[in-house]
């Protein structure tokens, strides 16, 4: 008896408070649909980082993606078609730069499109070359790197990217732009002997930054994921991105803190970094951000991760928790444009 009148209490007790719950949840949203900024979030498709993974090891298997090497071609090739399953429009530019080693490099730039007609535009970006030495390295420094970070994860997530939206009943409002930049770290090493040249790094962005792909091509702002797949890695507010787009840094950092991703997205300042994004900003005049891995707290100051251009850096260091994070704040970041 006793048992059953505290059973009674607690049921009686339990449907009050979930009315009273009810009812403010009712009441708090009366109130926000007639404000604008407290539009309630749209939910983003899930991200699989299992996909985005293996996105990764699947460039990593076609071996380094250095330009001029069969590699690259297959790697290429495979973007295209991959972005294509997925439905997007897809453009390649094909262009020939000089490097900083006299080599003359065949590169291309690989550019997919959704709602190709929509002015409200987001432009996603990543490279896909990798490193043709591993200049940081302590043996065999004039050997390619497997670049599974510093070239497959941003290309991991944007491919990811591509098969969410492809898949997913409700499509992004805004258009979506993702541009595969090739020739990005081909840059010249501290210690070549050449004389310093400027402008080494980032051929890709520089060719389409004056190239665009689309005449009077414009968007929004946009962002650039470079290093986004190591384990515990941290992104710092960058430099030329706190510069030119502070307040899609903000956004990007505030939408992966909402979404729990405080211990990727660091609010810490890093210095500039010469990346792609430096010249989409500079030359093509359009913001763009930099996620890039930049540990603030790095011992012996190997701030993009011990594995940077050392052959360390390859499957062993990616984890599907961090392309997780980063892709699956891109996707709530492109869901509530
Ligand atoms: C430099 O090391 C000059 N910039 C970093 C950009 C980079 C290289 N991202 C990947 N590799
Ligand atoms: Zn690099």
């Amino acid at each position: 008896m006793k048992n059953n009148m505290i059973a009674l209490v607690l049921l009686l007790a339990g449907s009050l408070a979930m009315y009273s719950c009810d009812s403010a949840t009712n009441g708090g949203s009366q109130q926000v649909a007639s404000t604008e900024e407290a539009k309630p979030a749209v939910k983003a498709p899930a991200f699989n980082a299992d996909s985005a993974y293996k996105f990764v090891a699947k460039q990593v298997a076609f071996g380094p993606r250095v330009p001029n090497t069969p590699a690259a071609q297959q790697t290429g090739d495979w973007i295209i078609s991959k972005l294509k399953e997925y439905g997007a429009e897809v453009k390649v530019q094909s262009f020939q730069m000089r490097a900083f080693d006299g080599k003359m490099l065949n590169l291309r730039n690989i550019i997919a499109s959704y709602n190709p007609q929509t002015a409200n535009r987001v432009l996603l970006a990543a490279h896909w070359d990798t490193r043709p030495f591993a200049d940081k390295d302590s043996s065999n420094q004039d050997k390619p790197i497997d670049g599974a970070n510093d070239g497959g994860s941003g290309v991991g997530v944007l491919l990811e990217m591509a098969r969410t939206i492809h898949t997913a009943q409700q499509k992004p409002a805004v258009g979506v732009d993702m541009i595969f930049f090739d020739g990005e770290d081909y840059g010249q090493p501290d210690n070549s002997g050449i004389p310093y040249k400027e402008d080494t790094w980032c051929l890709g962005a520089q060719y389409w930054s004056k190239n665009k792909h689309v005449p009077n091509y414009k968007a929004n702002y946009g962002i650039l994921l470079d290093m986004v797949g190591a384990e515990n890695a941290k992104f710092a507010r960058e430099g030329t991105s706190m510069q030119h787009a502070k307040g899609i840094v903000d956004k990007v950092w505030k939408a992966a803190n909402h979404i729990g991703y405080s211990d990727y997205f660091k609010y810490e300042n890093a210095p500039a970094i010469t990346d792609d994004h430096s010249y989409v900003n500079n030359w093509a005049n359009i913001r763009m951000i930099d996620v890039i891995e930049y540990n603030m707290g790095a011992p012996d100051g190997d701030y993009f991760g011990p594995y940077h251009h050392r052959h360390t850096d390859n499957m062993d260091v990616i984890s599907p928790r961090t392309l997780k994070a980063v892709g699956q704040t891109m996707l709530h970041v492109v869901y509530n444009e």
